[in-house]
């Protein structure tokens, strides 16, 4: 820990239906999985460090009509909520935030599908689900691991990759995080965005998720939603990039939330023989499944 971290007990893991949460969202989990929403609600749902922050901001905007002025109204966190969050690590608990807001509310969770309250699927609420391949969702992780008090220390990188690969960190295994929701797609109409084509092409995915938020919005919009979430503007926006958590939760010196935002970081972090361990795991893992995940550009 570094010298000007204040000191807060770090999270410690414990199982909830087989996944493993920080234990202050485990106790609270009874009534998150209660919570029933309204039709006019809309979930974000990501294996954590996906994209779900970056897609928060663009349904925040398009619900807005791009006006950035009322997007930096609160920080994401107070807009957006974190479904399972609780007062460890939010002046409120996401339930509690939740009461205070009128639909429609944008929810985010990073539960597995089976863990979602059922009354997602049950009022039909639009959902969208933010993937990004594995190899640079754990490295952003394993940084983001180190920054926070949100999660228990993360030892060495190498033994980090092996609990990403066995699922011993908080949400569980990314594996079956993606195979559930990429099953339930079709079924539950969910949006299935990749990190990936996010960075590709950002207007293409923006123009996506107006659609399938039943939204229209003119060129000129779009564009803006375009411009206004592009890494850097929102590294430097304070409503988005996170510099309101208190310190003695995410200690940004260790890490920046908004830390490099690209595809293919995971070269300057896996050896190669490393990677070919991850892979062979991998394929195993995904192989009943064929998802197009893209680990470069
Ligand atoms: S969290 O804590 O689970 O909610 O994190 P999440 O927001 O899902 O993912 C954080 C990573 O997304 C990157 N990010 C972006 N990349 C590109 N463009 C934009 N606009 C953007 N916004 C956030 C963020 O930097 C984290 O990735 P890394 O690789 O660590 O930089």
């Amino acid at each position: 820990m570094s010298d000007d971290q204040t000191v807060m007990p770090r999270a410690l893991l414990v199982p909830v239906k087989g996944i493993l949460l920080p234990d202050h969202i485990a106790k609270g989990f009874d009534a998150v999985s209660a919570f029933c929403p309204h039709p006019s609600d809309i979930l974000i749902a990501a294996y954590p460090k996906s994209g779900s922050t970056w897609t928060q901001e663009i349904v925040d905007l398009l619900l807005h009509d791009g006006d950035a002025e009322i997007c930096r109204r609160a920080p994401i966190i107070e807009r957006t909520v974190l479904l399972e969050s609780t007062t460890r690590i939010r002046r409120r608990s996401g339930l509690d935030q939740l009461k205070e807001m009128d639909p429609p509310r944008v929810i985010k969770t990073h539960l597995p599908l089976h863990m979602v309250p059922a009354g997602f699927g049950e009022n039909k609420c639009k959902t969208i689900y933010v993937a990004r391949n594995a190899k640079d969702t754990a490295v952003s992780f394993y940084y983001f691991c180190q920054m926070t008090t949100f999660s228990p220390e993360t030892g060495p990188w190498e033994s980090f990759i092996q609990k990403f690969m066995h699922g011993e960190l908080a949400w569980g295994n990314w594996h079956d995080h993606v195979k559930g929701y990429w099953e339930e797609r079709e079924k539950r109409d969910i949006l299935f965005l990749f990190y990936e084509d996010m960075k590709e092409n950002p207007r293409r995915e923006v123009e996506r998720i107006m659609k399938h938020l039943d939204l229209s919005l003119s060129d000129e919009v779009i564009s803006r939603i375009v411009e206004l979430t592009t890494f850097k503007k929102m590294k430097d926006n304070p409503m988005v990039n996170q510099s309101f958590v208190p310190k003695e939760i995410y200690n940004q010196s260790i890490s920046k939330f908004m830390r490099k935002g690209e595809v293919g970081d995971w070269k300057n972090h896996f050896t190669p023989e490393k990677a070919a361990e991850f892979d062979e795991d991998y394929e195993k893992k995904m192989k009943q499944v064929n998802i197009p995940f893209r680990t470069q550009l």
